[in-house]
């Protein structure tokens, strides 16, 4: 527990810097007034959203007010604590087939590069290492490197691939796979899809052909329909999550490269504008680099606190 606390740390650090550890000095002295304008300005450049910022700013200003003597470590619990009863109950948990017995499908969608093929074998890694069969199907039929990419992935993490040609329709691969994960018993079937931009049409389409063609093989897939969000992209993403959400209803997300930003913020405002849960976050390009989201270790780390401390 604490080796998985310390790697959401370690990976937060830049979201962490851009927000308080910026301001490390802060930690142990007493504010002064103009401390509260450069939490304010940090929280903003973490991406963290108006709202998200004026709820952190009203409750520190709020306690500055009453005690002078508030130090910068005091503010710093005072923050997390807000943040972590807004992301309260956003953990997510991926869902099972209604009978419990068929293949669980999750199919990721996405822009392009936000992560959906390493995030697909991040979670077959996951799977397997957890003794649970896994499927994984290659619907990016579109772009060329694409099968090969996930080919490698599938041969190195030893988990089986259903894929086809460059061109070919992503759905027909969709209900292939599916068909593989059944005959298999497998207990997860993992869809990658191809890249897209929210506000092509017909890309954005292909999306609800996949999930018809689910729905006929299991009335109850796609039973997690995940948007993976670049994390170095900041609030960019609601926007992009909206529109995904209106042709290829989403149960979830997963929030990726969270350690490579100062960025960090924008799933708090992504959370309070579709109250989409929040699976796991991606910290790194390795398998193992993918961790269940825990709201409480997320604000803690934000504002560079064990989670204990909050
Ligand atoms: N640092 C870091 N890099 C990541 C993470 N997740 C993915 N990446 C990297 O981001 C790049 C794009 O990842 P892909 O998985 O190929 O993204 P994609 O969404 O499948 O891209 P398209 O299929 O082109 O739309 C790769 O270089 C990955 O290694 C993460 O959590 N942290
Ligand atoms: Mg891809």
């Amino acid at each position: 527990m604490f080796g998985l606390l310390k790697k959401f740390k370690d990976g937060l650090k830049k979201t962490s810097a851009g927000a308080l550890g910026a301001l490390t000095g802060l930690f142990s002295k007493k504010m002064d007034p103009a401390d509260l304008d450069s939490i304010e300005e940090t929280l903003y450049s973490a991406d963290f959203g108006f709202e998200t910022v004026r709820d952190v700013m009203e409750a520190i200003k709020k306690e500055y007010a009453r005690n002078r003597e508030l130090r910068g470590s005091d503010a710093a619990v005072i923050g997390a604590r807000v943040l972590a009863g807004i992301l309260e109950g956003s953990e997510g948990e991926l869902k099972a087939s209604a009978d419990g017995e068929s293949p669980s499908v999750i199919c990721l969608v996405g822009v392009n590069g936000s992560g959906k093929t390493t995030t697909s074998a991040k979670l077959a890694a996951a799977f397997s290492a957890d003794g649970q069969k896994t499927v994984l199907g290659a619907c990016d039929t579109f772009r060329a490197a694409a099968n090969e990419q996930i080919r490698q992935w599938a041969e190195r993490l030893g988990v089986e691939l259903v894929s086809s040609a460059q061109g070919a329709d992503s759905a027909a691969v969709a209900f292939d796979a599916y068909a593989a994960a059944k005959a298999r018993g497998a207990k997860w079937l993992v869809l990658d899809t191809a890249g897209r931009l929210h506000n092509k049409e017909n890309l954005m389409r292909e999306l609800s052909k996949i999930a018809k063609v689910l729905s006929k093989c299991d009335p109850s897939a796609p039973h997690n329909s995940v948007i993976v969000l670049d994390g170095s992209l900041g609030s960019n993403s609601i926007e992009q999550a909206k529109a995904f959400d209106k042709v290829f209803p989403l149960t979830g997300m997963i929030v990726t490269k969270l350690d490579g930003t100062g960025k960090g913020g924008a799933l708090a405002g992504v959370y309070r504008s579709l109250k989409l849960p929040i699976l796991y976050v991606g910290l790194g390009e390795k398998p193992e680099d993918l961790r269940k989201f825990n709201s409480k270790a997320y604000a803690a780390a934000v504002f560079g606190l064990e989670e204990s401390q909050i």
